[in-house]
């Protein structure tokens, strides 16, 4: 396969531009070897192609890393996050040298990996491979829809590209291929990526698995391919990245041949530069090797950081010039500019829910998934930013919305996605979007199959991104298509991602309400668990305190007759609340007084204070929890003589003595809790 262009100039670079990148190329060395920890390879090799792009052509301010028309930059190979920190810090970003000496240590801004939200420049929370890239083309996805939408002749204030940094490892993972068909497929011509070719990863040379001819493959993809072959050559680089911005039509690959810790003598081209400090000696030999002072550590040449820091008065003008552009469309164009800016903020409009529809006894039985289905119809309407599809089953989850327009190549403003079989990537696109801001995305497809796109649910809910999971075929209650697609260990599962709120309404009524909650987050990801099956509707005439009751997570449906104390409370969630209440009626009859407590979402519940969950649930009387699926995480619920000591938040970047410390597992953190419980069972006693 021959690439649509191939660069192999020789050249090396002139002095400031090399000066510039041995900069980045020792700040990471140095970052590394001081946490004896990281990634000094990929930096090392990557800091020209980086260089090229930060210093000629990326669109940012650094003193505003937020101002919506920058463009992204996603460093998907996020474990050589030390080139992203020595950029960032360089470049002026409210990242100070001190902050690059405690990389990977409690408490800094240059944690382990990427954390979106703790650095600022940071486009996404990044190293697990592949996603990286894929939030990448959710990001060109937010850019050419919101164009579609806001642009307007003469005004092109949505108008940014979306640059990727990806490694082996990137292109090795499936969701690569993925992402890499839907972008080519969606004509995304911003989308860019830059490939470190290096030909190694962590057990060596890529011959020993990466032997495809990957340009080849994303040409058939449907990508603009480019080679460069000297990494050193920023001028080729700049040319290749300028012919990738003017090949409109196709998302662009840009396949770099670097060098994996390019200039250590003993490391360089090997596995042994990837994922360790290089050692003091070798680092002092890379150094000499380099016409670099050994020390101090963290050198950064005076020559260097002030051409480094042109990028802030370059981005504040560039800011300043899109800035007046907007002015003018504020004139030209006040509502749009208004909402333009409503839903950057993610802000919701007034009377965002109002004429959300009430569901009676009689339009039953009703699948909670035709509930959801009508309910994103009203909502959609009033909230165009709300955007999203299936993985192809669209008329099994009931994600499309009629009238809305489907999203596809060149016709960027439709509202209904269609993601194909790719769970993997449909997770982390909408987590891209999320990252842009600017829209509401959601994404559909059955319960069990929540399973192939849980790396990015797990990142959602990190970055507290609000993406909205539509699961439907909830329970072995979905039938004939039989264990392969009866979801079972999903719903503890999902309920066990930190931050991630989980909604299993009962019927079409909590099914509206689980949409408020779920459009009302703004952050952090919620799932809506939902049937296949007609279910009866709870009719808010003979339950009103549907509507306040879900948001608390868990709420007395019915309950024994007035003061009568119940001689077992039936939690239930989603179909089996209707068991519970038919079990409770039959109950009484039996002389056993009975509650029920709808349960929708266990996280909720939980969070409550201690007071409520005691009216709804009082120490000391039996439970009986009723839910098709594992039994796994209602343990929790049995009482006061249970404690556990366990991690119910995303960790920590830090060495792993201290991280285990901060969580509490010590002795005396042992003693304190075990004293805990014995005093609390004292208590009730
Ligand atoms: C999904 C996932 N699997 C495994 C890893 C662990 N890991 C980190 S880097 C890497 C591969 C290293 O090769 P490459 O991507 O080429 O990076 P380079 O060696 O050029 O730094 C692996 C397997 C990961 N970060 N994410």
């Amino acid at each position: 396969m021959t690439p649509s262009a191939t660069f192999a100039t020789t050249v090396a670079p002139p002095a400031l531009d090399e000066l510039c990148i041995n900069t980045l190329r020792f700040l990471a060395v140095d970052m590394v070897q001081k946490a004896n920890s990281g990634h000094p390879g990929l930096p090392m090799g990557s800091a020209s192609m980086a260089y090229a792009l930060w210093d000629r052509s990326l669109k940012f301010n650094p003193h505003d890393p937020d101002w919506p028309d920058r463009d992204r930059f996603v460093l998907s190979a996020g474990h050589g996050c030390a080139l992203l920190y020595a950029l960032l810090h360089v470049t002026g970003f409210d990242l100070p040298l001190e902050e690059l000496k405690r990389f990977r240590q409690w408490g800094s801004r240059t944690p382990g990996h990427p954390e979106y939200g703790k650095t600022p420049g940071v486009e996404a929370t990044t190293g697990p491979l592949g996603q990286g890239l894929t939030n990448a083309v959710g990001m060109a996805i937010a850019e050419v829809t919101l164009a579609a939408r806001f642009n307007r002749p003469g005004h092109r204030i949505v108008n940014h590209y979306t640059y990727v940094l990806v490694s082996d490892g990137d292109l090795e993972e499936g969701i690569s291929s993925e992402a890499g068909s839907d972008a080519g497929h969606q004509h995304l011509g911003k989308l860019i990526v830059l490939y470190a070719d290096n030909h190694i990863t962590i057990e060596g040379s890529t011959e020993l698995t990466f032997t495809e001819d990957r340009m080849a493959r994303f040409a058939a993809l449907g990508w603009h391919v480019q080679k460069v072959e000297r990494s050193n050559d920023v001028e080729a680089v700049v040319l290749a990245l300028e012919n990738a911005r003017e090949e409109t039509g196709r998302p662009s690959l840009i396949a770099v041949r670097t060098h994996i810790g390019f200039g250590s003598p003993h490391k360089q081209d090997t596995a042994a530069a990837h994922g360790e400090a290089l050692g003091v000696e070798e680092v002092r030999l890379t150094k000499e090797g380099m016409g670099w002072p050994v020390e101090p550590p963290f050198h950064v040449p005076e020559e260097a950081l002030e051409h480094f820091r042109k990028a802030v008065a370059r981005g504040e003008s560039a800011q300043s010039e899109w800035e007046s552009h907007f002015k003018a469309y504020v004139k030209d164009f006040p509502d749009l500019a208004a909402e333009f800016s409503r839903v950057i903020d993610r802000r919701l409009p007034k009377d965002w829910d109002a004429g959300l529809p009430a569901f009676s006894a009689a339009d039953g039985p009703m699948a909670t998934r035709v509930a959801s289905g009508k309910t994103i119809a009203v909502l959609g309407a009033r909230l165009p930013e709300m955007m999203g599809g299936s993985a192809d089953l669209n008329p099994s989850t009931h994600t499309n919305r009629e009238g809305a327009g489907d999203f596809e190549p060149e016709n960027w403003g439709g509202h209904n996605m269609h993601f194909g079989i790719r769970e993997h990537a449909m997770g982390a696109i909408l987590n891209g979007m999320a990252l842009h801001r600017g829209l509401i995305p959601y994404g559909g497809t059955f319960l069990v199959f929540s399973d192939y796109m849980r790396p990015p649910m797990r990142l959602a809910a990190m970055n507290a991104l609000p993406v909205i999971y539509i699961f439907t075929h909830d329970s072995i209650g979905m039938g004939e298509d039989g264990p392969t697609h009866q979801p079972v260990e999903q719903l503890v599962g999902l309920r066990s991602i930190p931050g991630m709120v989980v909604l299993r309404p009962a019927d079409a009524n909590e099914t509206v309400a689980a949409w408020r909650i779920a459009i009302g987050r703004k952050k952090g990801p919620v799932a809506l668990i939902l049937t296949r099956q007609g279910l009866p509707v709870l009719g808010l005439d003979k339950y009103p305190g549907i509507p306040a009751g879900v948001p608390l997570g868990g709420y007395i449906l019915a309950d024994c007759p007035a003061g009568a104390k119940p001689d077992i409370i039936l939690v239930a969630t989603g179909s089996e609340v209707h068991l519970a209440l038919e079990g409770r009626d039959k109950l009484t009859t039996e002389g056993v007084q009975a509650r029920v407590v709808s349960m929708p979402s266990t996280n909720h519940f939980a969070s409550q204070p201690d007071d409520y969950r005691e009216k709804i649930l009082p120490t000391g009387t039996p439970l009986l929890v009723i839910e098709a699926g594992a039994t796994l995480g209602w343990r929790s619920y049995i009482g006061p003589q249970i404690d556990v000591i366990g991690v119910d938040t995303f960790g920590a970047s830090a060495p792993g003595a201290v991280v285990m410390e901060h969580y509490g597992f010590t002795v005396e953190n042992v003693c304190k809790q075990a004293h805990n419980v014995l005093h609390r069972l004292k208590e009730k006693a």
